[in-house]
This record gives C-alpha cells, sequence and structure tokens, in this order.
C-alpha cells in the first residue's frame, strides 16, 4: 500500500490524564516494527473497561494513553517476520494476546497468556517504546491495541485474521464484550441443558452472559438489574425473570434463593461491585452452585467472604475474554456469527462517529447505551 513504511498521520481519541474527557487529536502512526502489524481500524465498541481509564480505575495505566479495546479493521501493512496476516485482511485486534509458548498458552484449558496486561503491562510495544506521538508527545498504547484509533500498531499475537465476508461495524463486539459474556456461560461455568441461572448487570457484556445461558438450555435465567430499562432486551435475549433488587426489602440473594428452592446453578457478576460480587456467591445453591466473576473491582477493592459459603461445596470461579483461547477462536466465532448461530448485533444501540465518542461514553454512564460502535 502506498502508505507502507510511513508514518501516517489520522485521528485518535485521546485520554490525557485522568478525570478528562477523551480528545479526538490529530496522531501519527509510526510503521509497525518486525514482528508487528499496523491496523486501519474500521469500528470500535465501547466497553466499561474504557471508562475505567478516565475514571483512573485501571490497573497499571500510563498516561497519556488511546484507549479501545474492542474493534474490528484492515491490515495496512506488516513489520518483518510477519506470517499470519498480510495487507488486506480483516482482522480483530486481541485484549488477550496468544505469544503460543508459554506454559499457560500451551495448555488447552487456560486462555490467560503470561504476555497479558494483568501480568506484564502493555502500555508500550513488546520493545518498550510506542508507535503513537500527538503534538510531539509519546501516546501511550492500551492492551496493545488502542482500537479509538484511525489506525494502530499491535504485536502479531494481538491480531487475527476473519472471514473476508464479516461485516467489521457488527463482528467489531467479539473482540471483548459479546466474547467474555457469551464465554463465561459457555465456557467458564459449562452451563448445562435445563439449569438455572442468574446474571448480575445487564450492560453489552451481562446480556451476552444472558445469551450464552439461553445457547447453552438454560431452563431460567434470572436478570438482575438497577436500571429496568435493560429489561426488555434482557427478556428478548431469553432472560425469563428481570428482577431489580431496588424493589425488594431483603437482600438478592435471599430473593433469588426463594425463587429457586435452593438457589441457582450458575450465577455471573458482571458489574465490578464488591456487594453485587457478594451477593451473586450467595445465590447460588450450596452445594453445585457455580459462581462465575466477570466484573473487575476497581484497583485496590477487596471482597470479604464468609469462607462456609464455600466449605459446602459452592465454586468461585474467574473468567476473562470468556475463557476463550481467543486468537484461535474468534476466528470461529465470526464463522459462527455469519452462520446466525447468535446475534450479537441485538447488543448495538448506538452507532457514532469517532469525533463523538464522548458522547458515546455520556451515552453508557446513563445507562442509555448497550453497546455504541464507532465508526472510523
Ligand atoms: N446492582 C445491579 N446492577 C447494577 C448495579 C447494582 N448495584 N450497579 C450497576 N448495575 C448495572 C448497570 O445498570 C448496567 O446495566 C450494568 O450493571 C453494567 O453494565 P455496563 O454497560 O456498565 O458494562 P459492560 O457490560 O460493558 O461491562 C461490564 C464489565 C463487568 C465487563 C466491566 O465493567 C468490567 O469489570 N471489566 C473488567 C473485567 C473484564 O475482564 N472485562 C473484560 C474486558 S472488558
Ligand atoms: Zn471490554
Ligand atoms: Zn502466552
Amino acid at each position: 500500500m502506498a502508505t507502507s513504511g510511513k508514518v501516517i498521520r489520522c485521528r485518535a481519541a485521546v485520554a490525557w490524564a485522568v478525570g478528562k474527557p477523551l480528545s479526538v487529536e490529530e496522531v501519527e502512526v509510526a510503521p509497525p516494527k518486525a514482528g508487528e502489524v499496523r491496523i486501519k481500524i474500521v469500528a470500535a465498541g465501547i466497553c466499561r473497561t474504557d471508562d475505567h481509564i478516565m475514571e483512573g480505575a485501571f490497573p497499571n495505566m500510563d498516561y497519556p494513553v488511546i484507549p479501545g479495546h474492542e474493534g474490528a479493521g484492515i491490515v495496512e501493512s506488516v513489520g518483518e517476520g510477519v506470517t499470519s496476516v498480510k495487507p488486506g485482511d480483516r482482522v480483530i485486534p486481541l485484549c488477550v494476546p496468544k505469544c503460543g509458548e508459554c506454559i499457560f498458552c500451551l495448555n488447552p484449558e487456560a486462555n490467560y497468556c503470561l504476555k497479558s496486561h494483568f501480568v506484564e503491562p502493555q502500555n508500550l510495544m513488546p520493545d518498550k517504546t510506542s508507535r503513537f506521538t500527538c503534538k510531539g508527545k509519546q501516546i501511550h498504547h492500551f492492551l496493545w491495541i488502542s482500537t479509538f484509533a484511525e489506525y494502530t500498531v499491535t504485536p502479531e499475537c494481538a491480531v487475527t485474521k476473519i472471514d473476508s465476508a464479516a461485516p467489521l461495524d457488527k463482528v467489531c463486539l467479539l473482540g471483548c464484550g459479546f466474547s467474555t459474556g457469551y464465554g463465561a456461560a459457555i465456557n467458564t461455568a459449562k452451563v448445562k441443558p435445563g439449569s438455572t441461572c442468574a446474571v448480575f448487570g445487564l450492560g453489552g457484556v451481562g446480556l451476552s452472559v444472558v445469551m450464552g445461558c439461553k445457547a447453552a438450555g438454560a431452563s431460567r435465567i434470572i436478570a438482575i438489574d438497577v436500571n429496568k430499562d435493560k429489561f426488555a432486551k434482557a427478556k428478548e435475549l431469553g432472560a425469563t425473570d428481570c428482577i431489580n433488587p431496588q424493589d425488594f426489602k431483603k437482600p438478592i440473594q435471599e430473593v433469588v434463593t426463594e425463587m429457586t428452592g435452593h438457589g441457582v446453578d450458575y450465577s455471573f457478576e458482571v458489574i465490578g461491585r464488591v456487594d453485587t460480587m457478594t451477593a451473586a456467591l450467595a445465590s447460588c445453591n450450596m452445594n453445585t452452585g457455580v459462581f462465575v466473576m466477570v466484573g473487575e473491582l476497581p484497583a485496590g477493592e477487596v471482597v470479604s467472604v464468609d469462607p462456609k459459603l464455600l466449605l459446602t461445596g459452592r465454586t468461585w470461579k474467574g473468567s476473562l475474554l470468556g475463557g476463550w483461547k481467543i486468537k484461535d477462536c474468534i476466528p470461529k466465532l465470526v464463522s459462527s456469527y455469519l452462520e446466525k448461530k447468535f446475534n450479537s448485533d441485538l447488543l448495538i444501540t448506538h452507532t457514532l462517529p469517532i469525533d463523538k465518542v464522548n458522547e458515546g461514553f455520556e451515552l453508557l454512564r446513563a445507562g442509555k447505551s448497550i453497546r455504541t460502535v464507532l465508526l472510523f
């Protein structure tokens, strides 16, 4: 391509500091170095986790930074040695990489690579430099993929090729939100047909959990949120009961336990709060109940639990990116999307140009959007 090997000037949304809205700027994007890929991002989804950057709640974050970890695009150029993608390929950047060599990449049961952000911060490329500059300043990367940029550079291990027929403005959700929730039900909880489930939090990720529980054949799916405006969509996606904790005097775990006799088979926390984690744990049955934690607490917060809750047999599990081995699984999920095995389009409530990125965050904070897709 004509731009190959050259610096590209383009738009990107920059978080200059904690507490400031994003600012859409012209940035310079350097060509990919060896083992790296430069991608023209076509569409990017706004996820709650990006908001954690503005709130200063995301662990190990350096500023200024270009957020965004859900997106889809087309490879513009590749650095030396890159073999898995080539210019023109449609791709999804991966917020969990696959180094392919660590003990967890080699374990078929594990999906969280040792090159991931919580192990080793990814605010810079693996060679500890940045490909982004703006107004003469170095701008940091986010999770190695920074999808809120018209062009971004990722290591080859953080990008995967998808079917060229995939609509990028739709399948961008498979990069995080949809896959995270759907996989939490299918892979982490391994929901069984005829079972009962409770899902705390009905954002894009929680609703994807609902879709996963339904796809796995759950007979009852109790959807829980303080925002009743989320209930219509939850029902459409498979929830059988929708409840608002604020409508009850007693704790919500008691309500769920009474509704089901002894608690659900599987509970999910998809909010990222101490109180709802405790409630979700107590909502699954004391013998075989499985609680899957999807939400993450703000850096530094901790949960204290009565160990008796676990002594009788309950299981407490965590799930990142839905347990998918993402580099291999995303192309398969895209194929399933194209075969209409699930309809993640139902999560997209808004589409905005990148210049209106802050409006997208306002909609999310106000509880008015599920997923906003930004277009470049
Ligand atoms: N009780 C019940 N529901 C509540 C409460 C409460 N006390 N407080 C908020 N809610 C509801 C909100 O009304 C909203 O509907 C929902 O919870 C949260 O949804 P969103 O739209 O804000 O968030 P999502 O779905 O985009 O993301 C939720 C996560 C839990 C995934 C995210 O916030 C998080 O913790 N991310 C880090 C963990 C992770 O791995 N994420 C995957 C990569 S993002
Ligand atoms: Zn996300
Ligand atoms: Zn690895």
